[in-house]
């Protein structure tokens, strides 16, 4: 079995069209995928990096944007250690869209979930967020905040080893101050949450359920 000394959980979640698919396929794959299609409910891949010589092993779900698979994506929510909010610069409503997009991460996420903002698509001409507008929004919600390009690797593999870096950091300084608390949950200081039930949310009205659901590994 492979050895690994930290597990942790990425979940990528933004409207239809941001391009979560392309920056995964971009890091776990190293290409840009031509014609990429919507994703249906939730596909899952695995990476494995080193950070200071350690093997991290990275479980990233990538959710479905499209408002009808929402009540599927909502329940990968709460065992993330790390939530990928992405936007398109190009495009304002999907900017837009990140209120609701945090009403349902503190809906549904663990408090304690490392939340990044990420702008995709910068080597488009026709931005419409500046790159400061992103940086505030970021600041004022208390996520970090990166912009990249799947299409041109611009920032991907940086996002990635980033969150990794710092998921390390946090489930280290909690391993040193709560060394009898050891075990209580997962790696880095998740404590569990009760689940709710799924609730209509982001940039329209209608919520279908529906049970497909995809698992790529
Ligand atoms: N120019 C440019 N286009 C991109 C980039 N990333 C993705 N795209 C394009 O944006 C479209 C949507 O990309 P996806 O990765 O499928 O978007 P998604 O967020 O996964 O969409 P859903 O699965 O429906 O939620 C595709 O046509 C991609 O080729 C990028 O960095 N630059
Ligand atoms: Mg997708």
């Amino acid at each position: 079995m492979e050895e690994y000394k930290f597990l942790f959980k990425i979940v990528l979640v933004g409207n239809a069209g941001v391009g979560k698919t392309c920056l995964v396929r971009r890091f776990t794959q190293g290409l840009f995928p031509p014609g990429q299609g919507a994703t249906i409910g939730v596909d899952f891949m695995i990476k494995t990096v080193e950070v200071e010589g350690d093997k991290i092993k990275l479980q990233i779900w990538d959710t479905a944007g499209q408002e009808r698979f929402r009540s599927i994506t909502q329940s990968y929510y709460r065992s993330a250690h790390a939530l990928i909010l992405v936007y398109d610069i190009s495009c304002q409503p999907t900017f837009d869209c990140l209120p609701d997009w945090l009403r349902e991460i503190h809906e549904y996420a663990n408090t304690k979930v490392l939340k990044i903002l990420v702008g995709n698509k910068t080597d488009r001409d026709d931005r419409e967020i500046p790159t400061q507008i992103g940086e505030e929004f970021a600041k004022q919600h208390d996520m970090y905040f990166l912009e990249t390009s799947a299409k041109e690797a611009e920032n991907v593999e940086r996002l990635f080893y980033e969150i990794a870096a710092e998921l390390i950091d946090q489930a280290r300084s909690k391993d040193n101050s709560s060394s009898m608390n050891k075990n209580l949950s997962d790696s880095v200081g998740l404590s569990p949450q009760g689940s709710k039930p799924p609730q209509v949310s982001c940039c329209s009205g209608l919520s279908n359920q529906s049970s497909s659901q995809t698992g790529n590994t």
